[in-house]
This record gives C-alpha cells, sequence and structure tokens, in this order.
C-alpha cells in the first residue's frame, strides 16, 4: 500500500453538464487528498501529448476534438493506492459496461462522452500531472483526517 499520485481530469462534457461538484465530491469522501485543482481551456498539443499512446487509433481526431471543446477541469490526487482506486471510482471506459455506483455506470452512456479521465498507473499519474501542471500550482499539505483514514 503505497501513496501515490494520480490526475484525474472532468472532460467538457462533465462540466456542461453541471457534474463538477458530483464528480469531486466522489473522490473526496473516499479519502483521497487533493493536491491540485483548475478549470482550464486545453490546447490542442496538450491533449495531443496526454493521448500520444493513441495516436494511431481511428477515434484519435475526435478525441482531440472533444477534449478541446471546451474547458476541462484538472485535479491532482494523492493516496494510498489511488491509481487503482480512481479507476474503480470512475468504471470502464465505455460506460454502458460500467457498473452502477461508479462515475461513468452513473453518469455516462457513451465511450466518447465519458465524462472524466483517469491515469492507468502510477508512473503515469506522475507523467499526466506535470503535464497538466505548472510547479506553483500543486500544494503539498496535511489533512487534518489522515490518521482516521490510514492506520
Ligand atoms: P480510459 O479513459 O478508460 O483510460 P483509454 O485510455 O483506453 O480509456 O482511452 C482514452 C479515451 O479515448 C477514452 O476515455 C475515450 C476514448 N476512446 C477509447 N476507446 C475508444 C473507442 N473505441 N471509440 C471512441 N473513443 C474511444
Ligand atoms: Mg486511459
Amino acid at each position: 500500500e503505497e501513496v501515490e499520485q494520480t490526475y484525474i481530469m472532468i472532460k467538457p462534457d462533465g462540466v456542461q453538464r453541471g457534474l463538477v461538484g458530483e464528480i469531486i465530491s466522489r473522490f473526496e469522501r473516499k479519502g483521497f487528498k487533493l493536491t491540485g485543482l483548475k478549470l482550464f481551456q486545453c490546447p490542442k498539443e496538450l491533449a495531443e501529448e496526454h493521448y500520444k499512446d493513441l495516436q494511431s487509433k481511428p477515434f484519435f481526431p475526435k478525441l482531440i476534438d472533444y477534449i478541446t471543446s471546451g474547458p476541462v477541469v484538472c485535479m491532482g490526487w494523492e493516496g494510498v493506492g489511488v491509481v487503482a482506486s480512481a479507476r474503480k471510482l470512475i468504471g470502464a471506459t465505455n460506460p454502458l459496461n460500467a457498473e452502477p455506483g461508479t462515475i461513468r455506470g452513473d453518469l455516462a452512456v457513451q465511450t466518447g462522452r465519458n465524462v472524466v479521465h483517469g491515469s492507468d498507473s502510477p508512473d503515469n499519474g506522475k507523467r499526466e500531472i506535470g503535464l497538466w501542471f505548472k510547479e506553483g500550482e500543486l500544494c503539498a499539505w496535511t489533512a487534518v483526517q489522515e490518521p482516521w483514514l490510514v492506520e
């Protein structure tokens, strides 16, 4: 059980649909710690860098158009096992396959409008937080609840 960092992003559909508070609440209630938060209009170059592993996919141009179509909410979250746990809270890539109780399972219907991103490994968590945030935009802080969450 390692303390990890993950990059979570509410995509433009989540912002447009008024789901920002609902989505942030789920990570807060679970017991993770917010380390960075901003509303941001993503430039095309950054979207392409973020999703560079998917460059050869047929849906890549549509994915870039979607992510840059309006403001996103960029977040850094920290916690024990946060990377895999956040992926579970988010649910399957295709919202129709995502379990009820997950963000995508409860709030979305289509892969191309799946409201939220979460890093898929601790290394990518660090990489993506570095990509989306400048140094002064992140906070290292102690949450008073920590001893009540982790032994
Ligand atoms: P995830 O976001 O669950 O980590 P991923 O990394 O495989 O999924 O893909 C990144 C995003 O690309 C995904 O959230 C939505 C889009 N995407 C993935 N597969 C797709 C497909 N088959 N058709 C359309 N969009 C797709
Ligand atoms: Mg992914």
